[in-house]
C-alpha cells in the first residue's frame, strides 16, 4: 500500500521552493532571471527549448550546476574556478542542515550520498554514476568528489589515527594522477581522455570515516600503445618512458624474398632490437627470433615446427609484445594501488562507489574500442532508464496511484542489437573468432546486416566505401568499420611471447610474467581463451550487479562545445546531449513524482510517534490507558521529547504529518514503499 498525500507544499518547496516560485513568476512575466532557476523541474513548460534556454542563461552567468529532479546537470566550464571547489565550500555543504537548500553543486550530491549511508531509514551502500560524452567532465567531477570525501570523511580523532587517515586519503587522491598518466591520453575529443573505465569504492567504517578504497578498472584501450588515430597521442606516460616501448616500435622488418626464410631487419632496426632486449632484460637473439618465427606443435608427439612469419605478422607480433607488457604493467599498477589503499575487510561496513567510465564517442574511424566504450555507455543509460524512468512509473501504476505515463526513450532495442541473444553484433563477432575462418571485412558487414536486419537500431552504410555498419545509439549514430574487428576481438597473444617475457631477468617483468606451473607444453594455458567482448560483457554485468545493490545518484555532465573553450555554449551540441540522456523526461517524472520513497515499515517506525501525538492533541486531555502509561511515560514528557523532532519534521515536510495521521496499525502494515508528496 502506498501512502499518498495530496495538496501540500512539497519537500522541494521546503527546500527553497518559495524563491523558485518567485523566480518562475518573474520568468513568466517576462522579467525572467532564468539563470536563477536552480531546478529545471520549475521551468514552465518543461520542453527541450526551455531547458536549453535556462541552462544557457546559467552558463552565461557562470552557474554550472543545475538540479534536474533526481539528477544534477553539470555544465563543463572549461576554465578553472578554484573557489567552486575550495575546502571551505566543501565544509559548508557538509555542515549545512539541508544542503539541498544551497546552490546546486556536486557537493550536494556528495553530501546527500554521504548522509544516506548513515541514514536510519536505509543504511545501504551508495553509488554516484557520472555520465556524459567524451570530454564532458566525468573524470574532473569524480576527482572533485574524491577530494570532497577526503575532507568530510576524514577521521577527526586522535593525532595518531588522524595521521593514518590522512595517509589513506592522500594515498587515494594520489592514485589519480598515477592512473591517469598510464590510462589517459589526448584524443580528438578530450586532451585528457580516460582510456579505461574506473569504479572506485570509498570504504567507510561505522563512524563514517574513510578507512580505504578499492579500484576496479575496465578494459584499457591497449591498442593505443602501438598506434593512434591521426592527431591523437599515446598514453601520457609514454612520453616519459619512451625508452620500455619506443625502441620496440622502431623495430622494422623487410619483406622476405624467400618464404622459407625469416624477414630481415630494416636499416638500423638491429640497434633497436639490441636496446629493447637490454631494456627488457632479455637475450637479443631469442627476442628477434620470437618476432620472426612462429612455433607450431602438431601431431601426437607434439612435434615442434618452425614457420617464418610474413612481414605483417612480424609487425603484429612486435605490437603485441608492446601491448602485452603495457597492459600487464597497468594491471600491476592497479593491484599495487589497491594493496596500498584497500582497507582491511573488518574495518569498513559501507561504501560509496564512484563510477567514471570513458564517455560516448564517435570518430571518423570507429573500431572495437569504440564499440566497447559505447556499449558500456548504453548499459549505464539502461541502468538509469530501468531504475528511474521505468521502475518508478510502473510502481505507481501497480500501487494504483493516479499517474499519467511519461514516455521515454528505452534503449533496450539498441542493447539487443549489441549484446542480445541468440544473435547480436557481439555474438556474430564472437562466432567469427570461434570458427577461426578467413573472413573479409565485407563478409562480416554482410553477415551483421543480414542477421540483424530487423533491428531498427542497425543503420546501413550507404556512404562509406569501407565495409562498416552503423549503430543508432541513444546518444547518436556511430559507424563502425569491420576491418580488423575479428582479430581485435580475438586479441591473440602468441604463446612464444609469454614464454619469452618469462625469461626476463628484470625484477618487474618477473612479477608481470610469472612462470605458470599449469602451463601446457605448447605454452597455452588450459583455460578457454575468452574474446575481448566476452570479457568486457562479463565485467560490465558484474559492475551493474554492484550498482543495482546500491542507491544510485546521477550526475549528467554536459559539454557546451567541442572545442573545449570557456564561454561558448553551442545550442545544437547541448541539445543533442540533453535529448540523448532523456533529460526532459527525467524532469517530467521528477516533477510529477514522489521525492521520498521509503518502505511502509520504515515509515511507520519513524513517524508513528507523530500519529500518536496528533491523536492525543485532537482528543484533548485524556487518561492514558494502562498500556500507554506503562510504555510511554507522561504525555508532557513525551511532548517535550518530541518537540524538536516535530518542529523539524513539520517545518520541512508538512506532508508527513498528514501521512502519519492516516497510518494504520503498524502490526497490520504490509511492507510496501511509501511515497510522500509530489515535488
Ligand atoms: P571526461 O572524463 O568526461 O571525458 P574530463 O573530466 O577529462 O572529461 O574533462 C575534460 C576537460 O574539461 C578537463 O580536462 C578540464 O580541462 C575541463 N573540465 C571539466 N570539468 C571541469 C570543471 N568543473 N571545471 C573546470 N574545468 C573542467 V573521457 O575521459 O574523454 O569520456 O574518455
Ligand atoms: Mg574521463
Amino acid at each position: 500500500m502506498l501512502q499518498q498525500v495530496n495538496g501540500h507544499s512539497s519537500g522541494s518547496d521546503a527546500q527553497g521552493g518559495g524563491s523558485l516560485r518567485k523566480d518562475l513568476q518573474k520568468f513568466l512575466s517576462g522579467e525572467a532571471p532564468l539563470h536563477q532557476l536552480d531546478d529545471l523541474t520549475k521551468v514552465n513548460p518543461v520542453t527541450l527549448e526551455t531547458v536549453l534556454r535556462c541552462l544557457q542563461a546559467r552558463y552565461a552567468a557562470d552557474t554550472f550546476y543545475t538540479n534536474a529532479g533526481c539528477t544534477l546537470v553539470a555544465l563543463n566550464p572549461f576554465k578553472p574556478i578554484p573557489q567552486l571547489y575550495s575546502t571551505a565550500l566543501m565544509r559548508e555543504y557538509h555542515a549545512a542542515p539541508q544542503p539541498q537548500k544551497l546552490k546546486p553543486h556536486i557537493f550536494t550530491v556528495g553530501e546527500q550520498t554521504y548522509r544516506n549511508v548513515k541514514s536510519l531509514i536505509e543504511p545501504v551502500n551508495q553509488s554516484i554514476i557520472v555520465s556524459g560524452e567524451s570530454g564532458a567532465g566525468k573524470t574532473w567531477t569524480s576527482r572533485c568528489l574524491m577530494k570532497f570525501y577526503a575532507v568530510v570523511a576524514a577521521s577527526p580523532t586522535s593525532w595518531e589515527s588522524h595521521k593514518i587517515a590522512e595517509r589513506i586519503e592522500q594515498r587515494i587522491l594520489n592514485s589519480n594522477p598515477v592512473m591517469e598518466a598510464f590510462g589517459n591520453a589526448c584524443t580528438l575529443r578530450n586532451n585528457n581522455s580516460s582510456r579505461f573505465g574506473k569504479f572506485i569504492q570509498l570504504q567507510l567504517n561505522r563512524a563514517q570515516q574513510m578507512t580505504g578504497a578499492a579500484v576496479q578498472t575496465y578494459l584499457l584501450e591497449k591498442t593505443r600503445v602501438a598506434c593512434q588515430a591521426s592527431s591523437e597521442r599515446n598514453f601520457h606516460i609514454f612520453y616519459q618512458v619512451l625508452a620500455g616501448l619506443l625502441h620496440l616500435g622502431n623495430i622494422r622488418f623487410a619483406d622476405s624474398e624467400d618464404e622459407a626464410q625469416p624477414c630481415q631487419l630494416m636499416g638500423d632496426a638491429k640497434c633497436s632490437i639490441r636496446t629493447s632486449a637490454s631494456l627488457l632484460q632479455l637475450p637479443e637473439d631469442p627476442l628477434l627470433e620470437t618476432l620472426q618465427i612462429r612455433t607450431i606443435r602438431a601431431g601426437r608427439q607434439q612435434q615442434v615446427f618452425r614457420k617464418p612469419c610474413s612481414r605483417a605478422e612480424c609487425d603484429t607480433r612486435r605490437d603485441c609484445l608492446a601491448k602485452l607488457v603495457y597492459a600487464r604493467l597497468f594491471d600491476w599498477l592497479v593491484s599495487v594501488i589497491n594493496s596500498s589503499i584497500c582497507a582491511d575487510p573488518d574495518s569498513w561496513t559501507t561504501f560509496i562507489g564512484l563510477l567514471d567510465v570513458y564517455g560516448f564517442e564517435s570518430f571518423p574511424n570507429n573500431s572495437l574500442e569504440q564499440l566497447c566504450i559505447n556499449y558500456a555507455n548504453e548499459k549505464l543509460q539502461q541502468h538509469f532508464v530501468a531504475h528511474y524512468l521505468k521502475a518508478q512509473q510502473e510502481e505507481y501504476t501497480v500501487e494504483g496511484l493516479e499517474w499519467s505515463f511519461v514516455n521515454y526513450q528505452d534503449n533496450q532495442t539498441c542493447l539487443d542489437l549489441i549484446e542480445g541473444s541468440p544473435i547480436s553484433i557481439c555474438s556474430l563477432i564472437n562466432e567469427e573468432c570461434r570458427l577461426n575462418r578467413p573472413s573479409s571485412a565485407t563478409q562480416l558487414q554482410t553477415r551483421i546486416e543480414r542477421a540483424l536486419a530487423g533491428n531498427p537500431c542497425l543503420g546501413h552504410n550507404k556512404l562509406s566505401q569501407e565495409p562498416s555498419f552503423i549503430v543508432v545509439h541513444y546518444a547518436g549514430p556511430v559507424q563502425y568499420h569491420t576491418a580488423g574487428l575479428v582479430e581485435k576481438n580475438k586479441d591473440p597473444v602468441p604463446p612464444e611471447l609469454n614464454r619469452l617475457l618469462q625469461q626476463s631477468w628484470d625484477p618487474l617483468l618477473k612479477v608481470l610474467f610469472p612462470t605458470d606451473p599449469e602451463e601446457q607444453p605448447s605454452g597455452q594455458s588450459r583455460a578457454p581463451v575468452l574474446t575481448v567482448v566476452s570479457k568486457f560483457k562479463a565485467s560490465l554485468e558484474q559492475l551493474l550487479q554492484v550498482l543495482h545493490s546500491t542507491t544510485p545518484h546521477y550526475i549528467r555532465c554536459i559539454k557546451p562545445n567541442s572545442q573545449g573553450q570557456a564561454h561558448i555554449f553551442l545550442q545544437e551540441q547541448v541539445l543533442s546531449q540533453l535529448e540523448a540522456c532523456g533529460l526532459v523526461e527525467t524532469i517530467h517524472i521528477s516533477a510529477a513524482g514522489f521525492p521520498i520513497r521509503i518502505s511502509h515499515q520504515n515509515f511507520v517506525e519513524r513517524y508513528e510517534l507523530l500519529r500518536r501525538l496528533r491523536a492525543r492533541t485532537s482528543s484533548g486531555p485524556h487518561s492514558p490507558s494502562p498500556d500507554e502509561r506503562h510504555s510511554e511515560g507522561s504525555p508532557c514528557t513525551e511532548a517535550a521529547t518530541l518537540q524538536p523532532l516535530l518542529q523539524d519534521i513539520l517545518h520541512t515536510l508538512p506532508a508527513l504529518s498528514q501521512a502519519a495521521a492516516t497510518l494504520g496499525d503498524p502490526a497490520e502494515a504490509t511492507p510496501a514503499p511509501v511515497c510522500c508528496g509530489r515535488t
